[in-house]
C-alpha cells in the first residue's frame, strides 16, 4: 500500500503534525507502515542517536530532561523516545515522562513521544529504530532513546543507538553487579544519577573497580556522575557526548552514504542549469538522489501547464546525481521517459532516483517523479548510464576520501 500522499515529504520539511502521524504508523504497523519505511530510508544517518538505559526509577527521565535543556542551550534540536517494555500506554512511568519533560513541550525544538509494549519485544525494538529513523529524517541532531532496565532485552533497543549510556543509581543493593554482563559490554559511559545521595561515591568505586576487571583499558568506557535535579554534572556529560558525534553508526552503509550525499550536495550548487531550472536536492545517498522542484510560470508550456521538458529536467537530474553519486562520471547512453499526469504552476514536483542494477561498465536507474501534495504518479524515466572510470571532475572518487565535484546533465 502506498504512503499516504504527501506524507513524508511534509515530515522531510519539518511538519511536526506528519512526523506524529508517520510514528503512528509505523507504530501500530499499519498497512501503509511498509512504504513510509521505504521513502524514509534514503533520509536517515544524520542524527546522533544516544540510548541511555538503567534500572528502573534510577532517574533516566530526570537525566535526559536536564540533557534536553543543555543541548538546547548549545543549539542543537532534540528528539526524545520513551521506551517501556512493561507498562501498557497509560501506565505510570511513561505518563510521568511525559509531565516531567513537559516544561520541553512547547519548545519547537524538542520533540517527545513514548512507546509502550505492543507484546513482544523485538516487535518493539523494531518499532523503536522506525520511529528513530522518522526523527533523524525530521532532521534532529540528537535523538535520546530511554529503555527501562538493564537487560538482554536492552541491548536489543540499544543497538540502534550510536552512543550508550548506562544509568547506575548509587543503593542498586549490594553492588552494581545488577548492571548484567550484556550491558557492561555495550556502554559507552557509565553516568552514576543521584550523585547528591550518600552512596554515590561507592557506587562509582565499585564501578571502576568492575570495569578494571572486565574491560581493557583502552575500551574502558568513563564513569561520570550527576545530579539531574540541580544539573551537576551536566555539562561534563555534555561535553563528552559532543566530543564524540558519532553518528549514522546504526545504518548500514552509511560511511558510503555520507560521502555521496555530500558529494550531491557540492554537485547541486555548481549545476548552473540546476539552478536556473529551480531544482533542489532533497535527499541523497550512494546510487540514489531526491530532486525537487516547484512549477513556476518559466516552466510551463503554452497550454498553461508543466512542460514535459521541464519534468524531463528534474528527471534527468536526479537520475544524474544519483549516477555520479559513487564519485566517477557516468554518461547517459539511454535514457526514456513515460508521462502519466500533468502538473500546474504552484506545485511541488518530486524526483526519486534509485539505481536498479551496476555492472562494472554500466548502470540502470529508475526515477520516479511525483507530486508532492497528493502523491499522484507524474513520469518514470529508465536511463541506462555507461560508467567512465573517471573522476567526477577531475577529483577523486568519493568513499575513497574525497571531495565531490561539480557536473552538469550534458557531461553525465
Ligand atoms: N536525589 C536525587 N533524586 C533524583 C535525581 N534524579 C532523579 N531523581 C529522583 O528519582 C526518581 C526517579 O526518577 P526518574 O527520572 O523518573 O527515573 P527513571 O529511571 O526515568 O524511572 P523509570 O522510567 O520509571 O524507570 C524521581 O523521584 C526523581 O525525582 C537526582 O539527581 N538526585
Ligand atoms: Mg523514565
Amino acid at each position: 500500500m502506498n504512503a499516504p500522499p504527501g506524507l513524508v515529504e511534509s515530515l522531510l520539511a519539518g511538519d511536526r503534525r506528519s512526523l506524529a502521524r508517520a510514528i503512528t504508523a509505523l507504530e501500530n504497523d499499519s498497512d501503509n507502515a511498509a512504504a513510509v519505511r521505504a521513502l524514509l530510508a534514503g533520509h536517515v544517518g544524520q542524527a546522533h542517536v544516544i540510548g541511555v538505559t538503567g534500572p528502573p526509577g534510577g532517574g533516566k527521565s530526570t537525566l535526559v530532561s536536564a540533557l534536553i535543556g543543555q543541548l538546547r542551550a548549545r543549539g542543537r534540536t532534540v528528539a526524545v523516545v520513551a521506551v517501556d517494555p512493561s507498562s501498557p500506554i497509560t501506565g505510570g512511568a511513561v505518563l510521568g515522562d511525559r509531565i516531567r519533560m513537559a516544561a520541553h513541550q512547547a519548545d519547537a525544538g524538542v520533540f517527545i513521544r513514548s512507546l509502550a509494549s505492543r507484546g513482544h519485544l523485538g516487535g518493539l525494538a523494531r518499532s523503536a529504530a522506525d520511529v528513530v529513523d522518522a526523527l533523524d529524517a525530521a532532521n534532529f541532531h540528537t535523538i535520546v532513546v530511554e529503555t527501562v532496565g538493564a537487560g538482554q532485552s536492552e541491548v536489543e533497543i540499544t543497538r540502534i543507538a550510536d552512543t550508550r549510556l548506562v544509568v547506575c543509581p548509587p543503593g542498586l543493593g549490594d553492588d552494581v553487579q545488577a548492571i548484567k554482563a550484556g550491558v557492561l559490554e555495550i556502554a559507552d559511559a557509565f553516568v552514576v544519577s543521584k550523585a547528591d545521595l550518600p552512596d554515590a561515591q561507592r557506587t562509582e568505586r565499585e564501578l571502576l573497580a568492575m570495569l578494571a576487571l572486565r574491560r581493557t583499558a583502552g575500551a574502558r568506557p568513563p564513569v561520570l556522575r550527576t545530579v539531574a535535579t540541580s544539573g551537576e554534572g551536566l555539562a561534563e556529560l555534555c561535553d563528552w557526548i559532543e566530543r564524540r558525534e558519532v553518528r549514522g553508526t546504526r545504518c548500514a552503509a552509511s560511511a558510503a552514504d555520507r560521502a555521496a550525499r555530500q558529494l550531491i550536495r557540492r554537485a547541486i550548487a555548481a549545476d548552473g542549469y540546476g539552478r536556473h531550472m529551480g531544482l533542489e536536492v532533497v535527499a541523497g545517498g550512494a546510487g540514489s538522489a531526491t530532486v525537487r522542484m516547484r512549477i513556476g510560470p518559466q516552466h510551463l508550456n503554452f497550454n498553461g501547464r508543466c512542460h514535459g521538458g521541464a519534468i524531463f529536467s528534474l528527471a534527468d537530474m536526479a537520475l544524474g546525481l544519483a549516477c555520479n553519486s559513487h564519485g566517477t562520471i557516468a554518461a547517459l547512453v539511454d535514457g526514456n521517459i513515460s508521462i502519466s499526469a500533468g502538473a500546474s504552476e504552484g506545485e511541488w514536483l518530486v524526483a526519486q532516483a534509485s539505481e536498479v542494477s551496476r555492472s562494472r561498465k554500466l548502470a540502470v536507474y529508475r526515477v520516479d517523479v511525483r507530486r508532492a501534495a497528493d502523491g499522484e504518479h507524474v513520469a518514470c524515466l529508465s536511463g541506462t548510464v555507461y560508467l567512465t572510470g573517471r573522476p567526477v571532475l577531475g577529483e577523486p572518487a568519493a568513499g575513497a576520501g574525497s571531495s565531490a565535484a561539480p557536473h552538469t546533465p550534458a557531461a553525465r
